[in-house]
């Protein structure tokens, strides 16, 4: 593959659906770059914690926090990576259309932040190569996740409530699977990812190549509701 097109996989999925276990996963293969987890910098800018500051006042924090998560997303989809096939936690697409999209209809994010944070949302998709070749979804239901999430014990995420996983979970199935709404920037390839986590691995076993390979690379889905391709939905 050397000399060719490098390739970049964007694992999305809910919160705790197993996004930074399929990246440790892949990270084995030398074809393979993985991106380091990137919610360790939001809990980590300059010694702030800002995934704390907006969990515990959204109204307040939720537009500077979201502004960093973009920030963070620009640099993982530009930084240069040396294996063929660069593998990346989330993408500055779903930082968009699920969270941002999540906290202004709830109230908890003002018209003129959500505008500008927008502006810089368009203005980078539009100037920026933040395309991936293919979106690996990890699909989920919401109980599921909350399980995993109150296992885990990340502090900053003890009292997420039930309802904000609910309407993440539709907005994840709003641009990925109903390809309603927003623009969808490549294939999607969808794992259910409610299986436990061997089982899970099974399946990025048995699914490796369609994981990596990307037949989206040759027939990239370019809006809502496009064609769809063999081996995605
Ligand atoms: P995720 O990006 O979903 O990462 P994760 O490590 O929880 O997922 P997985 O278990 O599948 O590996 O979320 C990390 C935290 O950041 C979570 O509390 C939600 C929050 N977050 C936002 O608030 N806004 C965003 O735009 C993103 C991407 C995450
Ligand atoms: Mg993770």
């Amino acid at each position: 593959m050397s000399g060719s097109k490098k390739i970049t996989v964007c694992v999305e999925g809910n919160i705790g659906s197993g996004k930074t276990s399929l990246l440790d996963h892949f990270a084995q293969f030398p074809e393979v770059s993985t991106l380091a987890e990137p919610v360790d910098k939001w809990r980590n800018m300059n010694g702030n914690n800002l995934l704390d500051l907006m969990y515990s006042d959204p109204a307040r924090w939720s537009c500077l926090f979201q502004s960093c998560v973009q920030l963070t997303m620009l640099n993982n989809h530009t930084i240069p990576v040396k294996a063929p096939i660069k593998m990346m936690e989330r993408s500055i697409h779903s930082g968009r259309y699920c969270f941002v999209e999540n906290l202004y209809q709830n109230g908890l994010m003002s018209a003129p932040e959500y505008a500008v944070l927008d502006q810089w949302f368009q203005w980078i998709t539009t100037n920026v190569d933040v395309k991936p070749d293919l979106i690996v979804y990890l699909r989920s239901s919401p109980e599921v996740v909350a399980e995993r999430i109150r296992r885990r014990a990340r502090d900053e995420e003890r009292a997420i409530p039930d309802s904000y996983l609910r309407a993440l979970h539709e907005l994840h199935e709003d641009w990925l699977v109903r390809r309603c709404r927003f623009s969808l920037p490549c294939s999607v390839l969808v794992l259910d990812a409610d299986k436990d986590l061997q089982m899970l691995k099974e399946e990025f076993n048995s699914r490796k190549h369609e994981i990596l390979c990307c037949s989206a690379v040759k027939s990239p889905v370019k809006g809502p509701r496009s064609p769809t391709p063999a081996a995605a939905i």
